[in-house]
C-alpha cells in the first residue's frame, strides 16, 4: 500500500529505533537468517568504510565519501535487486556495490584513482558511480527504456540524494520515466544534507517523495533507517515496476552521521546536538537491538561477525595495496573505442617520456 507522499510524518516503519516493532513485520523478516543477512552487510559496509577513511588519513587513498549511518538503504535495495537488474547510484551507494558482488578490491582500487575499480566483473551492466550529481539518472531511464524496448522484466534502479532532486536531469529523467511507463525505481537516499546545504534550505517540496506526482507516478517515504521497512518497501515496488506498473520513487530518510567526504568537515556548519539526537537511530544499532530481543543474537556471535568483516576488510586493503599501479598513459584507455588523434598524441608522450625517465 503506498503511502501518501504529502504529509512528512507519512513514512513507513516496522522497527523503531529501539529496536520495538510497531506493526506486523513482512514475511521475510519473520527469517533469522534473513534478517542477520542482512545486518551482517550492514557490519561490513560499516567495518569498509572506515578501512576507507583509514586509508585516505594515511595517504593511500584518494578522497572518499563515507556511508556512516546509511548503511540500512543500500543494503536493503541491494537485497531487493536481482542479479539482472541494472544499478546506477552516486558515489556513496557503497553497500549496493557489495550486495551487488562488486569486491572491495574492486572498490579500493576505484577510490584510489584506478579505473580497474570500475570494471567489475560481476555486475556486469551496472553503472559506476557517478560523481556528477543526478547525472546518472537520465542513464539509468536509459537503460530502463531498452529493458521495455526488449521486452525484459528486469529493472533499472537509480539512487540518488536529496541535494540531486534539485537538478534538472533528475527531473527531466523523471518526467520521461513518467512519459514512458518505464520499468525504473527511483531511490532518494535523503541524508538530510547536500554538503552544507540542509534539506529545510534544499527545497520547498514538504517531501521529496511528492516530487514523483508532477511526473505522474507514485512516491513515497520510508524510515531509511529501518532496515526492514526499506527492504520492504523497495521489494514492493520492484514487484510492481518488473510487472508492468511503471515507474515509481521511495524517498528514505537517514541521515548522514559524518563529513560529506574526506575533504569535508562538516562541525563548520551544523550542529553537534544534530548529529548526536540522529546517533540515536542508527540503524546498525537498531536492527542488532531487535536481533538480540527477539531472536536471541549473542555477544559471541556478534564479536565473530566483527572479527570476520574486519578480516575480509583488511584482505581486501592488503591486496588494494599490493597491486601495481596502472601505467600513466592508462588515462587515456578508457573513455573512447578508438582514440581521438589529439589525445593518441598525448598518449604517444607520455610513453615517451615515461620510457626516457625510466
Ligand atoms: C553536477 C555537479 N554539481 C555539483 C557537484 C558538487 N557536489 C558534490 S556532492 C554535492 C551535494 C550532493 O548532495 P546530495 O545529492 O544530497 O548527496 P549526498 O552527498 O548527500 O549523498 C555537490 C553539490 C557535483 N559533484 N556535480
Ligand atoms: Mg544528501
Amino acid at each position: 500500500m503506498v503511502k501518501s507522499p504529502k504529509d512528512r510524518d507519512s513514512f513507513s516503519q516496522f522497527i523503531d529505533k529501539d529496536g520495538n516493532v510497531v506493526q506486523p513485520l513482512p514475511a521475510f523478516a519473520e527469517d533469522r537468517e534473513t534478517l542477520v543477512s542482512l545486518y551482517r552487510a550492514m557490519v561490513l559496509t560499516r567495518s569498509f568504510d572506515a578501512k576507507a577513511i583509514a586509508l585516505q588519513r594515511t595517504g593511500r587513498l584518494g578522497t572518499y565519501p563515507s556511508s556512516l549511518g546509511q548503511e540500512a538503504v543500500g543494503v536493503a535495495i541491494g537485497h531487493a535487486m536481482r542479479p539482472d537488474d541494472i544499478f546506477a547510484g552516486t558515489y556513496r551507494e557503497h553497500a549496493v556495490q557489495l550486495m551487488r558482488g562488486v569486491s572491495m578490491l574492486e572498490m579500493y582500487l576505484f577510490w584510489g584513482g584506478d579505473e580497474r575499480g570500475n570494471n567489475y566483473a560481476v555486475p556486469i551492466k551496472d553503472f559506476p558511480p557517478s560523481i556528477p550529481i543526478g547525472s546518472h539518472a537520465p542513464h539509468s531511464v536509459g537503460a530502463a527504456l531498452a529493458i521495455k524496448l526488449r521486452g525484459e522484466k528486469n529493472a533499472s534502479v537509480c539512487v540518488f540524494g536529496d541535494g540531486a532532486t534539485s537538478k534538472g536531469d533528475v527531473y527531466e529523467a523523471m518526467n520521461i520515466a513518467g512519459v514512458w511507463q518505464l520499468p525504473v525505481l527511483f531511490v532518494v537516499n535523503n541524508n538530510q544534507w547536500a554538503i552544507s546545504v540542509p534539506r529545510s534550505q534544499q527545497s520547498a517540496s514538504l517531501t521529496l517523495a511528492q516530487k514523483a506526482t508532477a511526473c505522474g507516478f507514485d512516491g513515497e517515504q520510508v524510515d531509511g533507517n529501518d532496515v526492514v521497512a526499506v527492504r520492504h518497501t523497495i521489494g514492493c515496488a520492484l514487484d510492481r515496476i518488473r510487472s508492468g506498473g511503471g515507474p515509481h520513487l521511495v524517498e528514505a530518510l537517514t541521515y548522514r552521521l559524518t563529513d560529506h567526504t574526506t575533504a569535508d568537515d562538516a562541525s563548520r556548519y551544523r550542529d553537534e546536538k544534530e548529529v548526536s539526537t540522529y546517533w540515536k537511530s542508527d540503524p546498525v544499532v537498531r536492527i542488532r537491538k531487535y536481533l538480540t530481543a527477539i531472536h536471541g543474537w549473542s555477544s559471541d556471535e556478534e564479536e565473530k561477525l566483527l572479527a570476520d568483516s574486519n578480516k575480509k576488510v583488511e584482505a581486501a586493503a592488503v591486496e588494494y595495496l599490493a597491486t601495481e599501479p596502472q601505467a600513466p598513459e592508462s588515462i587515456f584507455d578508457y573513455l573512447y573505442q578508438e582514440l581521438p588523434a589529439d589525445f593518441a598524441e598525448q598518449r604517444a608522450a607520455i610513453i615517451e617520456k615515461g620510457n626516457k625517465i625510466g
